[in-house]
């Protein structure tokens, strides 16, 4: 049923926070509104909960370390079809991967393999709104809505 705006959570992890400025530009670029942002510091607690589907994988610790190893930059993103353009504009997981098969993206460009992949993208509205409410939780009380943004959010 056509083209809807939605909004998804994006972040940026730490070792490209040094790069946020061209990461934030491409984004413009390609057409998202970045309706909210910002740096923050991540606990282990904060990190298990975010990542709590891969809670069984081999990788989670690896990835907790390095997630919680810097400040990461956390957005709301808003577009039409917002889940899925950014998850196209991140690339595949795998960095390298990405640059074998989309060259252009984020990952490809920011990222260095499958456990340094750059920066973060919710893979559905339902995590979307999981996501942005774990970082973002005072957006049930303040309902901010971008005044650049006149678009429904869904
Ligand atoms: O949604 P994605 O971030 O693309 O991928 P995901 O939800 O399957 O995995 C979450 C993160 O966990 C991913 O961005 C990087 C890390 N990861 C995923 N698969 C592997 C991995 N890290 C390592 N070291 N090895 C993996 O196979």
């Amino acid at each position: 049923l056509g083209i809807v705006k939605q909004r998804t959570f994006a972040m940026l992890k730490p070792d490209i926070v040094d790069k946020m400025g061209q990461v934030l530009k491409l984004i413009i670029q390609n057409g998202f509104k970045i309706t909210k942002l910002k740096m923050v510091q991540m606990t282990k607690e904060h990190a298990l909960e975010f990542y709590a589907e891969h809670k069984s994988k081999p990788f989670l610790p690896f990835l907790i370390e390095y997630m919680t190893s810097g400040p990461v930059i956390a957005m709301e993103l808003l577009a039409d079809n917002g889940v899925a353009k950014w998850r196209e504009l991140l690339g595949p997981t795998d960095s390298e991967q990405a640059r074998k098969d989309a060259p252009g993206s984020i990952r490809a460009r920011f990222g260095i393999d499958k456990s340094f992949n750059a920066a973060h993208g919710s893979d559905s509205c339902t995590a979307a709104e999981r996501e942005l409410y774990i970082f973002f939780p005072t957006s049930r009380i303040a309902q901010y809505e971008s005044p650049r943004s006149t678009a429904t959010f869904k």
